[in-house]
């Protein structure tokens, strides 16, 4: 079969930073025991099958069944294009009937009838391998078997193209090893959690790439969602601006599920919606814009990541206090956006006089809003924004981000 095209992660930072997989290179998705990593390998699987390539996973951690029962939860379709060389249901005996498209190991113990297995396979040609784990053949044999695992898989992959993704749990190897892992793989994803006592986070990180020059690379928190899988998560995201700007209105075009605390149309405690944008997801929390709600300020800027900065575009006058309530909320310096709201108004500036009037930089993003719905608008309510200026507010948000 002709290669449709190099294999994907379908993960968006990681397409991004790594512009795919390229042929014969090898991954390794190291991650720590308290974090899984096995979503991240459904979603491999799921959008290189979406772009028609031919995959294989050498599966050891689980039956085929409770594999693709798994990646269903994560809304992960697999189609013909996927075959699987089953190496754990020998353990039990009980054969994948449910599962057509897989080759069982009838012994898994047996050294030899993996290597077999899998370069029986491999001679047909794939786009990609997924080892799901490589970590657990180390545990069933020992690390130097798992080495050479890899590297009769490096070297099928040299002569019939294609590539290797394999996933690997670190549960102490010891460094040497570790290095051995490591000096053996093109490119290595650390999947990590942020620990204090409990983990409150995990993150992602390329370690290393050796087909991506000059570039430096950023970790990013995620969060592995049912359905959907992994998702760059930004757990506090800040929308402030001055009173009646239309903050409240931004939180919920963009979100769905938005809650505010307003009274007679204006937000007296703040505003919370939940993001979900392009494999990005957002926890928003908007502040009211009354100068009598300021104590408040402080509270909710708190950890915040990043900051939109709603301004009325036709209020000049207010422009001081949109930047004093960068400083109230303490987020003056994070990325931002600002967005300048209500373009439909008469006297609404351009963006080159409010950039001019609030002393942007020329780097900082500036995007402009206007309600959705220009002969309905209530004053004591929050409006729906047209669609395309908020997406490119949260596009721009996430590209200072990332
Ligand atoms: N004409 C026009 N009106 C808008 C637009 N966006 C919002 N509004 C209106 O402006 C008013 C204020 O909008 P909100 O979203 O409540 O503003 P806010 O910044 O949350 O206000 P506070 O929470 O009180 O600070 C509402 O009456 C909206 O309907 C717009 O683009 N054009
Ligand atoms: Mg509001």
């Amino acid at each position: 079969m002709d290669k449709v095209k190099d294999p994907v992660f379908g993960i968006g930072k990681l397409d991004d930073d790594l512009t795919g997989i390229p042929d014969k290179k090898s991954v390794l998705f190291f991650a720590s025991p308290a974090v899984g990593n096995e979503v991240f390998g459904y979603q491999v699987i799921h959008n290189n099958l979406l772009h028609g390539n031919k995959v294989l996973l050498y599966v050891n951690r689980t039956s085929p069944e409770a594999y693709l029962a798994d990646m269903k939860d994560y809304d992960f379709e697999v189609n013909s294009n996927l075959h699987i060389i089953d190496s754990y249901s020998g353990i039990t005996g009980i054969s994948s009937k449910s599962v057509d498209d897989s080759t069982m190991i009838s012994n898994p113990y047996d050294k030899e009838e993996i290597k077999k297995a899998l370069s029986e396979e491999l001679d047909k040609g794939y786009d990609l391998l997924v080892i799901d784990s490589l970590s657990l053949i180390a545990d069933f044999f020992d690390f130097d078997y798992a080495m050479s695992v890899i590297d009769l898989v490096k070297d099928k992959l040299d002569k019939k193209g294609g590539s290797v993704l394999s996933l690997f749990t670190d549960w102490d190897y010891g460094e040497e090893n570790l290095n051995k892992l490591i000096s053996k793989v093109n490119a290595k994803v650390d999947i990590k959690g942020i620990e204090k006592r409990v983990i409150f986070g995990q993150y992602f990180a390329v370690i290393k790439c050796d087909w991506v020059k000059d570039k430096k690379f950023s970790s990013v928190l995620f969060k592995a969602v049912k359905p959907g899988g992994i998702k760059i998560y930004f757990p506090k995201i800040l929308v402030t601006g001055p009173t009646d700007a239309g903050k409240t209105s931004f939180i919920h075009s963009a979100s769905k599920d938005a809650v505010s605390v307003d009274r007679l149309g204006g937000t007296i405690a703040l505003d919370h919606g939940n993001l979900d944008f392009k494999g990005y997801k957002a926890d928003l929390f908007g502040t009211p814009g009354q100068e009598r709600f300021d104590p408040l300020l402080k509270l909710l800027g708190g950890e915040a990541v990043g900051v939109i900065l709603v301004i009325d575009s036709t209020k000049p006058d207010q422009f001081p206090r949109a930047i004093e309530m960068l400083r109230k909320t303490e987020t003056y310096g994070l990325p931002i956006v600002v967005v300048a709201n209500k373009a439909d108004l008469p006297g609404a500036l351009s963006l080159d006089d409010i950039r001019e009037h609030l002393h942007l930089d020329k780097n900082t993003s500036l995007v402009r809003t206007v309600a959705e719905n220009l002969n309905n608008i209530d004053p004591n309510k929050p409006t729906r924004l047209k669609k395309d200026g908020v997406d490119s507010a949260l596009d721009a948000l996430f590209a200072e981000l990332t």
